[in-house]
């Protein structure tokens, strides 16, 4: 990445301390180890490429050379936000859509972790946490943007179509603009987690809202049923029957298949 435009765009955030890596495995990997050593209040560990980038539930993230973004930040969660930390995925979700709001993109929210652009994932969000006994003492937020189209992993490695902002917009997109842009909305959303109006701005944002969709629970079990919305953790709503709603807690969703 360009070092001066880096230095240039996070020096205009409040951030705590910024380790840059050409190459690591995971960002994530890092800033747990980091946070777990007393790292401060948002501090943020960014690479030009991970060989060991994560997803969830063990599964892989792509991050080539110099095409995409990958960071993680820390948060030492405040006392009032201890309750909302299950938002915290939202938040960083939102914080993309505005930034590609801003750029006249309109992007949805794939519940739980995965920004879609034209229906395709363009930005995948791990948050994990790190304990102290009983206590959240740090909470890393990890995000994976594509930026250019070689980005985009080829498509017998996806379980879900993927894209690129380059597809999108058509012109180079500086990384740097966009990861401050990412950073600050987090900021500025952050004092916002615990309000209503915070859920509804993330509801607002969901792909397949009244829709059918497929939701694949933690334990791999299907289930059917219309997307309601959110609870105010976060969690998922589905219609099920007729005056039935379930929530769905950990998992993915598809829209289902049309029979
Ligand atoms: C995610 O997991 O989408 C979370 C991805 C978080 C990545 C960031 S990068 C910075 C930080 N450091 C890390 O090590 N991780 C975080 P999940 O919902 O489980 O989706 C993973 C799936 O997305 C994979 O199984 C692939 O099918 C697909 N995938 C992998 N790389 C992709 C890419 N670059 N673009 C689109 N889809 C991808």
């Amino acid at each position: 990445m360009n070092q001066n435009e880096l230095k240039k765009v996070l020096s205009k955030l409040s951030l705590g301390d910024v380790r840059y890596f050409d190459s690591i495995g995971s960002t994530n990997s890092e800033a747990l180890a980091w946070a777990t050593g007393g790292a401060k209040d948002l501090s943020l560990v960014i690479a030009d490429e991970q060989t060991a980038g994560r997803g969830r539930l063990d599964r892989k993230w792509f991050t080539p050379k110099g095409t995409a973004l990958a960071f993680s930040l820390i948060l030492r969660p405040r006392a009032e936000e201890k309750p909302y930390l299950s938002r915290m995925v939202g938040l960083a979700a939102l914080a993309v859509t505005d930034s590609l709001r801003t750029r006249g993109l309109v992007s949805q929210i794939k519940w739980p972790n995965d920004v879609l652009l034209n229906g395709r994932k363009v930005a995948g969000i791990l948050v994990e946490t790190v304990w102290s006994g009983e206590e959240v003492d740090g909470l890393v937020i990890g995000i994976g943007m594509n930026i250019l189209k070689d980005a985009v992993p080829p498509a017998d490695v996806l379980t879900f179509p993927a894209t690129s902002l380059e597809e999108s917009l058509g012109s180079l997109v500086e990384r740097e603009k966009m990861l401050q842009d990412i950073l600050a909305g987090i900021i500025v959303l952050r004092p916002h987690l615990g309000s209503d109006s915070f859920i509804a701005s993330w509801e607002k944002a969901l792909a397949f809202r009244g829709e059918q969709v497929q939701a694949e629970q933690g334990d791999g079990s299907p289930l059917i049923g219309k997307l309601l919305g959110l609870e105010s953790d976060g969690s998922l709503r589905l219609s099920i029957e007729e005056g039935k709603s379930i929530t769905v807690r950990f998992g993915d969703v598809r829209l289902r298949p049309k029979a």
